[in-house]
């Protein structure tokens, strides 16, 4: 086993984002948290969406595989399955995830499996550009909508909460210490965990800049209880501002493996090592 370093996990391309883009920093708190967590290289295994979000595939050295915009989740609830002694990561954008994957995440939350997803939430599709995505404000005048935006934003923890996930938590690209503690909180949760990263994107949503996020988000206080799922859902529903923390947190609920009795002793790979050979695969692709 190699125990993962910063220097480990250091990829020899450099990310290609545009400057000040709030990628960088959620990337730095990816890497933190997992040095911190003392895994091994060999543990982890992260599932990328496409995006700028999902482009941090090239920016970090790891076992992992870069999916479908909107199909990660499949091919993440899939590896848990193959192998649920993994820690299997799920990194993908506000579009990928919360549109056209929404109908996975849904199933990942009701699964409660044991994954942990961080969603680059900038509140546009920007690699294509700037397009509204899900998450945009009514209103947002965009390309694709230059008359501005007439849905509301979806919900998108509300989904998560109230259909069985059982952590989920709203980290801010510009608090780092915060978003390593929330990251690790999520990978050590056994059961399915999102974390919602709010990420400035300078270059497509000039609005929500470092500077309206300053005013705009507030941490949860000491006195908040994460484990009242009503509570969670009636507060995201009726706060203006954006609280940063753990939402909500189900410690009754365990996670989709742990209710396979043929997953109990051995991963489905350590029962069936024969039956995997990817020498076929690997061959088509390389
Ligand atoms: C199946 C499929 N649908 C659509 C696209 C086009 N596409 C690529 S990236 C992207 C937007 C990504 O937005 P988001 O997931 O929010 O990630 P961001 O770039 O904002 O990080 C879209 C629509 C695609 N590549 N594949
Ligand atoms: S377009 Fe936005 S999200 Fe993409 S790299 Fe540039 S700043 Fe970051
Ligand atoms: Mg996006």
């Amino acid at each position: 086993m190699t125990e993962i370093t910063l220097d480990k996990l250091l990829s020899p391309m450099q990310p290609t984002w545009c400057p000040g883009c709030g990628n960088f920093s959620i990337l730095t708190a990816l890497k933190q948290a997992l040095v911190e967590l003392g895994l091994s290289m060999e543990e982890v295994v992260i599932v990328f969406g496409i995006g700028c979000s999902g482009n941090t595939a090239d920016f970090i050295k790891c076992y992992g595989l870069h999916g479908l915009h909107g199909r990660g989740m499949a091919n993440a609830i899939g590896i848990k399955l193959a192998n649920h002694k993994q820690k299997v990561i799920m990194i993908g954008g506000d579009g990928d995830i919360y549109g056209e994957g929404l109908n996975h995440l849904v199933a990942a939350c009701r699964g409660n499996h044991d994954i942990t997803t961080l969603v680059f939430n900038n509140h546009r599709y920007s690699l294509t550009t700037g397009q509204s995505s899900p998450t945009s404000a009514q209103g947002t005048v965009s390309k694709s909508t230059p008359q501005g935006l007439i849905e509301t934003p979806l919900l998108a923890l509300n989904i998560a909460i109230g259909n069985g996930a059982g952590f989920v938590a709203r980290a801010y690209a510009g608090k780092l210490k915060q978003m390593v503690e929330l990251i690790k909180a999520g990978i050590l949760y056994e059961g399915f965990s999102l974390i919602d990263v709010q990420q400035p994107c300078p270059s497509f949503n000039k609005e929500q800049d470092y500077a309206w996020y300053q005013e705009n988000v507030f941490d949860l206080d000491e006195a908040y209880d994460p484990s009242n799922q009503a509570q969670a859902m009636t507060d995201i529903l009726n706060s203006q501002k954006l609280s940063l923390g753990i939402l909500y947190q189900n410690n009754n609920r365990s996670a989709y493996h742990k209710g396979i009795p043929q997953l109990n002793e051995k991963t489905l790979i350590e029962q069936f090592p024969n039956k995997v050979d990817l020498t076929k695969a690997i061959k088509e692709f390389i």
